[in-house]
């Protein structure tokens, strides 16, 4: 856990180094997820994401989900799925039944545009973040794809809008 975070304060350290008023990067979402179900936008500290806007010359894109509460994963865990919306209730009963154990993630992952490889958790010892990469030239500019946690019941509060700009 020191060292954790000791590197932690390392890359801050490197961050900041780019001097006062470095810009996010535009190619990467910092996603939190809550232990009220939603997504948070890191950036804004805090305001509801509804809508993710992917600026069209971003080759590649990455949404750096972190599970920023302390509810365990069985009870409270978050996901990000990304999918063409016409694939969504597919997507989603399959993500479902693969239960806590498959991290409610769809076994088949054809129709799933990108999307997490674990379930992550608020609890002790749980995974709590995994950058999830985007290839944007999947994606239709001007299109809207949707974004959730395939958590049972959970994207009814944790659902968003995608679009390349
Ligand atoms: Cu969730």
């Amino acid at each position: 856990m020191r060292k954790y975070c000791a590197g932690v304060m390392l890359m801050a350290g490197s961050w900041m180094a780019f001097g006062a008023g470095a810009v996010a990067d535009p190619c990467t979402f910092q996603l939190y997820g809550t232990d009220s179900m939603m997504y948070m936008d890191a950036a804004t500290g805090g305001k509801k994401v509804d809508k993710i806007t992917i600026p069209g010359s971003c080759k590649a894109y990455t949404v750096h989900l972190r599970h920023a509460g302390t509810l365990p994963l069985a009870a409270m865990g978050h996901n990000w799925l990304l999918v063409d919306p016409v694939h969504f209730n597919d997507i989603n009963s399959s993500a479902i039944s693969a239960g806590t154990t498959g991290h409610y993630l769809p076994k088949d992952r054809t129709n799933l545009l990108a999307g997490s490889t674990m379930l992550l958790g608020g609890g002790a010892n749980e995974p709590k973040d995994e950058k999830i990469a985007v290839d944007t030239s999947k994606l239709t500019k001007g299109k809207s794809y949707k974004g959730f946690c395939s958590f049972p019941g959970h994207f009814a509060m944790m659902s968003m809008e995608v679009v390349v700009q």
